[in-house]
């Protein structure tokens, strides 16, 4: 069974606004469109009772929560469905990731708590075998944040801050959204996504460090 082909687990991560949705939407159309086997997940994925107080914590600034709490929430979250993940990609299934891991640690650490302490609760869930960052360089030219608690120019700086320890990371790759098009971009990850599900990929998934 080891040697069969597997899915590729392939994460979109960004800031807000930096058009992961649009453009995780996208790839998975086209994949099906080629006749490959693909899921979307999103996370948080709000539906599952842990999902639901983490849209309770960001819909609503009056919900109290320590950022500790709120940080392993969000990891757990993850946790609840790694066991899904993993079967999912050893039964031959793509799975496209808006947001993960890197979401967690970049939003935790801007606030100020250890980069390490943020790490250490995902450490082990599965890696993805391609991690595209939509990175916004001047975040000034796209409107249309909303009310929740993080959608605030300052607090997403410094997230953008702490996504930056991450550049140098193994399948690592960033593509400069500003004043590119959709399709520009699209183009983008697709020339990233092509080669991978291009090939039968055997090696086993690797675990996120
Ligand atoms: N977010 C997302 C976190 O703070 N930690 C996490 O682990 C994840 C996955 O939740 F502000 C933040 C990022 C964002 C908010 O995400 C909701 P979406 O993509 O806007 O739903």
């Amino acid at each position: 069974k080891s040697n069969m082909a597997r899915g590729n687990l392939i994460l979109i991560e960004g800031l807000d606004r930096s058009g992961k949705t649009t453009q995780t939407t996208r790839l998975v159309e086209t994949l099906q469109r080629k006749g490959k086997e693909v899921e979307l997940i999103k996370f948080p994925d709000r539906t599952t009772p842990i999902g639901r107080l983490i849209n309770a914590y960001l819909v609503d600034k009056s919900f109290q929560l320590s950022d500790q709490s709120a940080h392993l929430l969000f990891s757990a979250n993850r946790w609840e469905l790694a066991e899904q993940i993993k079967q999912k990609l050893e039964n031959g299934t793509n799975i496209i990731l808006d947001r993960y891991v890197y979401s967690g640690i970049a939003y935790t650490a801007a606030k100020g708590l250890d980069f390490q302490w943020c790490k250490n609760c995902d450490i082990g869930l599965p890696k993805p075998d391609l991690i595209i960052f939509l990175n916004l360089i001047n975040n000034e030219t796209r409107s249309g944040f909303g009310d929740e608690r993080y959608e605030i120019k300052s607090f997403q700086e410094k997230v953008k801050t702490q996504f930056e320890l991450f550049f140098n990371e193994q399948n690592w790759h960033t593509i400069v959204v500003d004043h590119q098009t959709i399709e520009q971009v699209e183009d983008k990850v697709w020339k990233l996504v092509f080669p991978l599900v291009d090939h039968e990929t055997t090696t086993p998934i690797d675990l996120f460090k």
